[in-house]
């Protein structure tokens, strides 16, 4: 069983079903028993701990808020709480994990045809396969709607040619869901790995989400059978759709590493003695502290609206906007903060608040960068689109 209880200021427990605290409780134990003995080595290595891969299927967190298929089929606000849970471990665990599920297997479930979800879904979900989600380009980033990734249909294929850059999982991905301009308009395709004309090659000098694994991967002349097109996803606003997905559990997952950071800090400001006295004595670190712990209650309580409101099937994708670019920032402030009250020690990895500010750097920037998501905010709330 786990040591660590949770930050709950105000009564959030109570606002939780039996099963979501059961859900919670579980990917908290596991986190901490499997998870954090090893996630360092992998943090400084650089690699991905491909381990645990069937562990979180065992676990069901992969796709778990999908129905059927082998998936878990729990509700929004448990699966949030799962997120939350896998990145206080690490981003790279939750990022797997949002990659393989809300993008890949929703994109699957939501438009694929029903050969291609009995072939995927069961395999994704029990983590025997791995799925990569390839939108971005080395060009495009902000705006998937400039891609130049084509697919071109000759006979009973379509031929693809282009680059996705900073694909998560790319190199390990078993196949991938890439997205691609088909004439006037844009398509998706399942590519299974070695298929002739896709490769992969991953990116180094990651200085955040150094235990995840990112790829370029390319299509030169890869021929994709018609039947591995995704046939109800037509438009950009089928991609867009799993970023939405995505987001609301990076809104959750950055609680997770907030919270990661805040507890450690506290313990650390207990234990640390300067001019005779704990630093947790010192009023300008009470102030530190209380800041994080203010921030974590309000993510805390913006997450668990955002879940009910996505269980009962109001939620607009502008309010995910709204949690994932909040959150994230505050968790990055909350990062700073504790890595401050760390002194010295913040740098070194023995302590846990560095690797978590690093990654949420990427986090800041992957999903929809902070500024983008105030530019969908100001366009929702004043009708005038700012992005160009
Ligand atoms: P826009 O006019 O805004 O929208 C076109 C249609 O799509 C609808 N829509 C959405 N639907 C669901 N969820 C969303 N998030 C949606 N956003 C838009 C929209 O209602 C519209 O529908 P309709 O019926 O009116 O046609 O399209 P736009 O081309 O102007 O897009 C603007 C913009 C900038 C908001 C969009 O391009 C954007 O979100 N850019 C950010 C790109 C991004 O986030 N990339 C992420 C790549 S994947 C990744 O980073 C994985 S990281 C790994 C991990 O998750 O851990
Ligand atoms: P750019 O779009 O070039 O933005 C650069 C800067 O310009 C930002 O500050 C941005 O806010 C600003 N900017 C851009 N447009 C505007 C505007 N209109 N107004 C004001 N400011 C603007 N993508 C995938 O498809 N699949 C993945 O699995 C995936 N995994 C990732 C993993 C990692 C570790 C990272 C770092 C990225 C990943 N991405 C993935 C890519 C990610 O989604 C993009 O990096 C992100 O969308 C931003 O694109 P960009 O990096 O090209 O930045």
């Amino acid at each position: 069983m786990s040591t660590f209880t949770g930050v709950d200021y105000y009564g959030i427990e109570e606002l939780l079903s039996p099963e979501e605290r059961l859900v919670r409780d579980t990917v908290r134990d596991f986190v901490e028993a499997e998870v954090l003995p090893i996630i360092d080595q992998h943090n400084r290595a650089g690699t991905f701990p491909v381990h645990l891969i069937p562990r979180l299927g065992e676990l069901g967190v992969l796709g778990a808020n999908l129905q059927g298929y082998g998936c878990a089929g729990i509700n929004n606000v448990a699966y949030g709480l799962a997120m939350q849970e896998l990145e206080r471990g690490d981003s790279a665990i939750r990022s797997f994990a949002s990659v393989q599920g809300p993008l890949a297997m929703y994109a699957l479930h939501t438009f694929g045809a029903e050969a291609q979800k009995r072939r995927w879904l069961p395999e994704l979900a029990a983590g025997r396969k791995v799925a990569c989600f390839g939108l971005t380009e080395p060009d495009h980033g902000s705006d998937p709607g400039g891609m130049e990734t084509k697919a071109v249909r000759v006979g009973e294929s379509y031929v693809l040619n282009g680059t996705k850059l900073w694909i998560t999982n790319g190199s390990i991905a078993d196949v991938a869901v890439v997205w691609a301009r088909v004439g006037d308009t844009f398509g998706g395709f399942l590519v299974e790995r070695g298929i002739p004309g896709f490769a992969a090659r991953d990116i180094h000098g990651k200085l955040s989400m150094r235990a995840s694994v990112t790829s370029e991967i390319t299509f030169q002349d890869c021929r994709v059978p018609a039947e591995d097109r995704l046939p109800g996803a037509e438009g950009l606003k089928a991609p867009l759709g799993c970023l939405n997905q995505a987001r609301y559990g990076i809104a959750w997952g950055a609680v997770g590493a907030a919270t990661a950071c805040y507890d450690a800090a506290l313990r650390y400001a207990k234990a640390r003695r300067q001019f005779g006295k704990s630093i947790a004595s010192f009023q300008l670190v009470q102030q530190k502290l209380v800041t994080m712990l203010t921030e974590i209650t309000k993510a805390q309580l913006l997450c668990l609206q955002l879940g009910r409101l996505k269980d009962a099937g109001k939620l607009r994708h502008t309010q995910v906007s709204l949690a994932k670019r909040n959150n994230v920032e505050q968790a990055l402030r909350i990062a700073r903060l504790a890595r401050d009250i760390h002194g010295a020690n913040g740098i070194v990895d023995e302590y846990p608040v560095m690797r978590h500010l690093c990654n949420l750097e990427t986090l800041s920037t992957y999903e929809g960068t902070h500024d983008i998501h105030t530019l969908i905010l100001g366009r929702d709330i004043t009708g005038i689109a700012a992005f160009a």
